[in-house]
C-alpha cells in the first residue's frame, strides 16, 4: 500500500476512502501544521494531501518518496510547478465542487459593502440606532447595476449567472479569452481592464494567482474606478496592491471593499484595513461550508489515490510530459 500524509482536517468519509486505499499519517491538531512537522512528516510517505502549503524545492527534498500532492483547493499557486515537474509529481485540484458557494460568498461581500450591512449590525448593537436614520446611513444598490468580472473561469461565471438572473445585474468580464458560453448565457460583454474598470459599479476579482495577476489591481486600477465603485476580492490577496487598497479605502476614493483574501493569511492585527469601516473583511472563507469543504476534500482524495496507483486523476493542474 502506498502511504500517504493527511497534512489537514479531513471529514471521517474522506479519511475512511483513504484508509481503503493507502496507509496513512493525519495532523490533528486544530491550527495549521508547522513547516518543520510537514517536512519531517513527508520523509516517508508517496502522497500528500494539502491546503495551501508551499509545494517547492525544500519540501520535494525532504520527500524522497513523494509521487503526488493533491491541493483541497481550486487554487494551485502554493506549487512550484517547475520544481514538481522535474521530479516527476503529480499535482492536482478540486474544480467545480466549489464554484457555486464561492460565487454565494461573493453576493454576500457585494450585499454587505454596498449596503453596509457589517458596519450597520455594529451601529445597531453598540447601541448608536437612537433615532430614525439619515443618509448618514444610506447605501448603494446591486440590482440593475453594472458587475465587472475579472477572471471569467468557472467561479466567475457562476457570478455572473447570480448577477443576471438573480439582480439583473449588467455583466462586463476581463479574461485572457473570450468565453461566447458566458456571452450568450448571461449576456456578458468582454471589454478591456481599463474600460472595465470605468464603467463597473462592483468590480469582483477572481483570476487565479500567477505570475500575469501578481498585483494586478494597483493604484493605477483604483484611479480608474468611480468614487461609488465597490471592489471584491475572493481570489488571492497578492492580486492586489494592498497598500493602495488601504490607501483609496481611507481616501474614500472609492465606495468600499469586500476582501476574503489578503496578502499576509491570517492578517496581522495591525493591518490598517481592519480599521477601516469601508471594507467588510473575512477570514479566506469562499469555499468553507460544510459539504463543500467535504466534497473538495473527496475530490482531492479520489485525485490522489488515482495519482498512486497509475490511473490518470480527473483534475491534474500540469501535464508531466
Ligand atoms: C481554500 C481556496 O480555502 O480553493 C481555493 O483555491 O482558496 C480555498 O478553497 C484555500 O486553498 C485554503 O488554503
Amino acid at each position: 500500500k502506498k502511504r500517504v500524509y493527511i497534512a489537514e482536517c479531513v471529514p471521517s468519509s474522506v479519511e475512511a476512502y483513504i484508509a481503503a486505499h493507502c496507509e496513512y499519517e493525519k495532523w490533528e491538531e486544530d491550527r495549521k501544521i508547522p513547516r518543520d512537522v510537514l517536512l519531517e512528516k513527508v520523509r516517508d510517505k508517496h502522497g500528500l494531501l494539502n491546503f495551501g502549503a508551499k509545494i517547492d524545492a525544500e519540501l520535494l527534498g525532504a520527500a524522497p518518496l513523494l509521487e503526488a500532492v493533491a491541493n483541497i483547493s481550486v487554487g494551485y499557486d502554493n506549487f512550484d510547478i517547475a520544481a514538481m515537474k522535474q521530479r516527476g509529481i503529480i499535482g492536482t485540484n478540486t474544480p467545480y465542487v466549489l464554484d457555486d458557494t464561492v460565487a454565494d460568498l461573493i453576493f454576500g461581500l457585494m450585499l454587505s459593502a454596498s449596503r453596509r450591512i457589517c458596519e450597520l449590525d455594529r451601529f445597531v448593537k453598540e447601541g448608536r440606532w437612537t433615532h430614525e436614520i439619515t443618509r448618514e446611513q444610506y447605501g448603494i444598490d446591486v440590482h440593475h447595476a453594472t458587475v465587472g468580472i475579472i477572471g471569467m473561469g468557472r467561479i466567475g461565471e457562476a457570478v455572473a449567472k447570480r448577477a443576471k438572473f438573480g439582480f439583473d445585474m449588467n455583466v462586463l468580464y476581463y479574461n485572457r479569452s473570450r468565453k461566447p458560453d458566458a456571452e450568450a448565457a448571461y449576456g456578458a460583454v468582454y471589454c478591456g481592464l481599463e474600460e472595465l474598470l470605468q464603467q463597473s459599479d462592483f468590480i469582483v476579482l477572481m483570476t487565479p494567482l500567477t505570475p500575469d495577476t501578481h498585483q494586478l489591481i494597483g493604484a493605477k486600477e483604483f484611479s480608474l474606478m468611480k468614487r461609488t465603485a465597490v471592489f471584491i476580492n475572493a481570489s488571492r490577496g497578492q492580486t492586489v496592491d494592498e497598500q493602495a487598497l488601504i490607501q483609496v479605502l481611507q481616501e474614500r476614493r472609492i465606495w468600499a471593499a469586500g476582501i476574503d483574501t489578503f496578502e499576509i493569511e491570517p492578517v496581522a492585527p495591525d493591518n490598517p484595513l481592519l480599521r477601516l469601516d469601508n471594507v467588510v473583511t473575512l477570514p479566506h472563507i469562499g469555499s468553507a461550508t460544510f459539504k463543500t469543504r467535504e466534497d473538495m476534500a473527496m475530490t482531492a482524495a479520489k485525485n490522489m489515490v488515482a495519482a498512486l496507483y497509475g490511473e490518470k486523476p480527473q483534475y491534474v493542474v500540469h501535464e508531466l510530459k
